[in-house]
């Protein structure tokens, strides 16, 4: 069998794979050998509509050919070029193209290779601007209960699921979290943003009184949690969040791993909910999940602070071989311009509407205990079956494939987060079958 062969391979043993039930999975694989636009080809020669953009990061559907082209024709240009002390034109080109999506202020692009990658960046940033400053005691940082921010040692510190934690030891010292914001007592089947539970940002005044500000570098939160079961923000949270940061010269964090890129319906979350922080994080539709690549961007105050001292110092002591990969950033350019000429994100904010209605249509069918949506994110919680967490949805996962639908499963939540090329019938199509699963579950 030829390496590049697309059928099922003999020995699936070799390959460890992350946040997977490896012997669950080998024992009944799930293989995708092809993709186009809203679907994948699975194995068996079946087309699965992609109700997940891969994991939340084909925002520009699969395989477009304008990426296709721009990656095919950088690797022959150029496979590679030094990150450190060299350039090259293209990586240039995207970071000014990226600030220029954001907010003014907010200017410089550091470019890592994943998510992870860019929460330990901007952590490390974070540090570093406070004790360039003369603040060195900064050193504390805040995250969020149920907050997900990668797998690096920095983003489990400041995370907050306890699985992604507890068998990997101390973790990085002095770090405290905020209370998560899922309150389904309160705000079960909210369309849109919460209306209970904005005081919980008060509790960053808490936290500052027991640490003092003078120790606590930053408070990351992400502005809408996805991984772990898709959480909204109450209305007013953010900017509460923001008023105290400022108040005591914290930096604030948003994560947009997920958030960016046309998710919410704009470019990124800072856009939509109008609060501006002083460092992003970003990574998968940043290249529409092509070639990994990520990245930081912060404030115009924080990369001048570094930019002092001898001209010929290296300012920060951090960067990755594959920091603004020629062809990462070469599909990068071109992910972009399929946003931009398809207008993709002001078609995501004109589909939210119907993507709302259709996903509430699920109110009343069995085991539905809680629907939430914003822009062209969704989620479904299910009522766990007594005593086996996790399964009822995950049995959920594995009938909507069956049926030729991909969702995705976090606890017994399902979340949905498609391609922003979705079609009004792709949409019928994810909830009339979901809707159908529902009712052959146990
Ligand atoms: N921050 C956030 C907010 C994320 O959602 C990361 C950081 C880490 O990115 P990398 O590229 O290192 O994986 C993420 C990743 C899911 C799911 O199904 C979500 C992520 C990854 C895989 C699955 O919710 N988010």
């Amino acid at each position: 069998m030829s390496s590049s062969s697309s059928s099922v391979p003999n020995n699936l043993d070799a390959f460890w794979m992350p946040f997977t039930a490896n012997r669950q999975f080998k024992s009944n694989p799930r293989m995708l050998v092809s993709a186009k636009g809203m679907h994948y080809t699975n194995a068996e020669g079946g087309k699965v509509l992609d109700g997940t953009a891969g994991l939340w990061c084909c925002n520009a559907g699969h395989s477009d050919p304008r990426v296709v082209e721009a990656v095919s024709n950088q690797i022959s240009e150029m496979d590679y070029a030094p990150a450190f002390q060299m350039g090259h034109p293209k990586v240039f080109e995207l970071a000014a193209r990226v600030s220029a999506m954001l907010p003014n202020g907010l200017d410089h692009v550091f470019f890592t290779n994943s998510g992870s990658e860019s929460v330990d960046t901007a952590l490390k940033i974070a540090l570093a601007y406070h004790r360039a400053r003369g603040e060195g005691t900064r050193t504390r940082f805040i995250g969020r209960e149920r907050g997900y921010h990668g797998v690096g040692f920095g983003g489990i510190t400041v995370g907050g699921i306890v699985a992604n934690r507890k068998t990997f030891g101390p973790l990085l010292a002095g770090a405290d979290h905020l209370s998560h914001t899922h309150l389904p007592e309160k705000n079960a089947y909210t369309r849109g943003l919460p209306e209970y539970g904005t005081e919980l940002a008060d509790e960053l005044e808490k936290l500052v009184t027991l640490h003092d500000a003078s120790n606590i570098a930053a408070v990351i939160v992400e502005p809408v949690a996805g991984s772990t079961g898709v959480i909204m923000p109450p209305k007013g949270y953010l900017e509460r969040l923001r008023k105290i940061c400022d108040k005591h010269g914290i930096l604030l964090i948003f994560d947009e791993v997920i958030t960016g890129f046309g998710r919410l319906g704009a470019s990124f979350a800072t856009e939509y909910f109008d609060v501006k922080p002083d460092l992003i994080t970003m990574a998968k539709g940043l290249t529409g999940g092509t070639i990994p690549m990520g990245g930081v961007v912060c404030t115009k105050d924080i990369y001048d602070t570094f930019m002092t001292g001898p001209d010929n110092m290296i300012e920060l002591f951090h960067g990755y071989t594959y920091s603004g990969h020629p062809v990462a950033a070469a599909a990068g350019l071109a992910a972009l311009d399929c946003y931009q000429e398809d207008s993709l994100f002001e078609r995501a904010n004109d589909l939210a509407g119907y993507w709302e209605d259709a996903l509430h249509s699920l109110k009343g069918c069995p085991h539905v205990t809680d629907l939430r949506n914003l822009g062209l994110i969704g989620a479904i919680e299910l009522e766990p079956i007594p005593g086996k967490p996790t399964a009822r949805a995950f049995d959920a996962f594995l009938k909507c494939y069956e049926k030729g639908v991909l969702i995705r499963t976090t606890g017994d939540i399902i979340a949905l987060s498609p391609p922003l090329i979705i079609e009004k019938e792709h949409i019928d199509q994810i909830f009339d079958t979901i809707r159908s699963v529902l009712s052959e579950l146990d």
